[in-house]
């Protein structure tokens, strides 16, 4: 089984600023605290992280054949991109958000999702326990 985590915009600054609200850890643990998380499953894992909307639609684009589930948290695009979702259909990988953050207790703008419609569950609030939660739930789809 193969996973490809998918970290969008800003998510390369976690633990050095906002740590109220994203915590005080940073994306190298992140990705250190799922690659054992996916040893232990028995599954393999890659990481990627951009800034780039077209970078992350290119990243999925190249999932696809070889890849049997992403896990995203697509940030700021999550309330903008069509075609983040768009790829995620096109490429047909089963897929599960993810926010660190509760989106829906902020600002109106963030409880709009436009790639929630194209996943099979959405994690938010429960900060990087909500990425292990979404391996664990593609496992179960997988497995189903
Ligand atoms: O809660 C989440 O995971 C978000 O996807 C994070 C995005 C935000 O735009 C979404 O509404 C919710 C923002 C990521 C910014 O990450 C930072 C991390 C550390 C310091 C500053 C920004």
């Amino acid at each position: 089984m193969k996973f490809l985590v998918i970290n969008g915009p800003n998510l390369n600054m976690l633990g050095v600023r906002e740590p109220a609200i994203y915590g005080s850890a940073t994306l190298a643990e992140l990705e250190e605290m799922l690659k054992e998380h996916c040893k232990k499953i028995g599954a393999e894992v890659e990481f990627f992280q951009s800034n780039h909307e077209g970078d992350i639609v290119d990243r999925i684009q190249a999932a696809f054949g070889n890849t049997d589930a992403i896990v995203i948290n697509p940030a700021a695009y999550t309330h903008t991109s069509v075609a983040i979702p768009d790829a995620l259909k096109a490429v047909g990988i089963p897929a599960v958000e993810v926010h660190l953050s509760d989106v829906d207790k902020r600002e109106d703008f963030r409880k709009i999702s436009y790639v929630s419609p194209v996943c099979v569950a959405t994690v938010k609030g429960k900060h990087f326990a909500g990425y292990i939660e979404a391996c664990d739930i593609l496992v179960a789809h997988l497995n189903k």
